[in-house]
Parts: structure tokens; sequence; C-alpha cells
């Protein structure tokens, strides 16, 4: 019932469309239950990136109406039972060049906008800060090298340690903290095997390669938790390396740095951490 379907997916996009900016189904850093959209944008990237989705969702709506009128039309007027003698009608010039202009003006006007973002996302501009990320089976490390070299691994909450308001399956014990309204650098390696490092309240999705240092940004607006997952299959804890990133004033930004740097004090180098790890299992 290829009809139903089409209404079905009509009717989605249009209450998509409808839903409010930051709608009770979207959580700012985090997933919400029921959730349809986006998650609520916490930079300028993701505010590009929500807009570039609905306005090509606009696009997608009406050519999915168009194209259900035009089966409806010929389901109706055309069938064997109301047309019973076809005419045998083929080419239609004026028809032919609109079914190839039109297409490829919509393709244009979908592109512009969206190389413009992509440039927007890949140059990262004059960065406050620089925080190294580094994939390791399974968890995260981070390194500060701006605000006294100091380094730290970030491990999954366990169920049992997670206290009131911990999201479960994204809570860390220590979590990326970030001032708020800095343009962070963060630059990403893998130790072991291939991961991805994804905040999606911050559009920011980029692979840990081993070997190789990818470098993304992000400039959080406002104030709060937000998390994200490894987004590569990397392996049999793939789901257990949550991300967590607590954005604060820069005051207490401060403030975390001098507390980290005698936290993290002895922590050694990533081969020690990471054999560490592996001989743990
Ligand atoms: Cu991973």
């Amino acid at each position: 019932m290829p009809v139903f379907f089409r209404i079905t997916a009509i009717a989605a996009l249009a209450a998509a469309l409808l839903m409010p900016e930051g709608a009770a189904f979207a959580g700012l850093g985090q997933p919400t239950p029921w959730q349809i959209g986006l998650q609520e944008p916490g930079s300028p990237v993701m505010d590009d990136v929500v807009w570039l989705h609905t306005y090509v969702l606009w696009f997608i709506t009406a050519i999915t109406a168009f194209i259900l009128a035009l089966l409806v039309i010929v389901m109706v007027k055309f069938n064997a039972k109301s047309h019973p003698t076809p005419s045998r009608t083929t080419h239609n010039t004026l028809v032919e060049v609109l079914w190839t202009v039109i297409p490829v003006v919509i393709l244009v006007v979908i592109a512009l906008p969206s190389f413009r973002s992509l440039f927007f996302q890949l140059n990262t501009p004059p960065a406050d800060l620089t925080i190294k990320a580094t994939g390791v089976t399974w968890n995260w490390k981070y390194d500060y090298p701006d605000n006294g070299d100091f380094e730290f691994d970030s491990l999954i909450q366990p169920d049992k340690d997670l206290k009131p308001g911990q999201p479960r399956l994204l809570s860390v014990d220590n979590e990326m903290v970030v001032p708020v309204n800095k343009v962070v650098r963060v630059l990403v390696t893998g130790f072991d095997v291939i991961h991805a490092f994804a905040v999606p309240s911050f559009g920011v999705k980029i692979d840990a390669i081993p070997g190789r240092l990818n470098e993304t940004w992000f400039k959080a607006t406002k104030e709060g938790w937000y998390y994200g997952q490894c987004s590569e299959l990397c392996g049999k804890d793939h789901a257990f390396m949550p991300i967590a990133v607590r954005v604060v004033s820069e005051a207490e930004f401060a403030a975390w740095v001098e507390a980290a740097k005698k936290k993290f004090a002895s922590n050694g180098t990533p081969a020690n951490i990471a054999t560490a790890n592996l001989s743990a299992q």
C-alpha cells in the first residue's frame, strides 16, 4: 500500500515541521524518550545543521506531496474502468524540459547552503583552547596541553554507581570540562582501533584513527551537560565508551583546571594506560 505509506510519511513530516523550536521531543545535550527530531543545538555548528535539516525537509515534503498528487490523479483518471481506450501520446517537449530543469534547480539550491555549512564545520576558527581526545578500547582519554598538560581517563559510570540525574550508559567518572562561549579545538586520535568522537548537540562527529590526528571544533553556547557516544563500531565494548562534556563558566573552568592538575598529576603516558587497560581484561 504505497499510498498509505506516503500519507503516513507526509503526516510525520508535517508533524516534524510544525513542532516549535526545541519542543519537548528534543533534549539539550542528551536524547529524550520518543524523540524524533535532532537534539537541541548547543553550538553554532549545530544551529546550522538544524537549519539545513529543516530547509531540506521542506523540499522533501513538497516533492513527496507532488508525487502523491500525481499518483492519485493517474489512479483515478486513467484506470481501465474510467479510461478504457488509452491515448498513444508519447513525447511532450515542454514537460520534458521542465522535469529536467526543475530538479537541477532544486539540487543547486540545496547544494549551495550545504557547502556553506560544510566549510563552516571544517574550518576551525582561531581556538581559545585545545583538547586532545584519544579513543582507547574502551574509554576516552583527554589531554589539556594548553592548561598545564595534564591528562586523564574518562570511563563509563557503571549502573550501580549512577547518581540521581545521571543518564545511564552516557555518564562517566571524569568528564571533559570546557568553558562556555570559547572556541574549543578538539584533536582526535585512536590509540588502538578506529573509534569516533561524537557529541550530537555540538554537531560534532569525527573519526579517531590510530596514527592520525583529526581536528574538529565546537563553541558551546550554553552551560550544562552534553553527552555523546563512540560512533564507530570498534569492538565488544563499543556501546560502553560514552563521551560527557560539562560546559561551565570561565571562572569555574579555571578552578577546575587547578584542581585537575593536582588530581591527575600522577597519570602516566597513553601507552602505559592502554597497556594497563588491556592487561586488566
Ligand atoms: Cu570506540
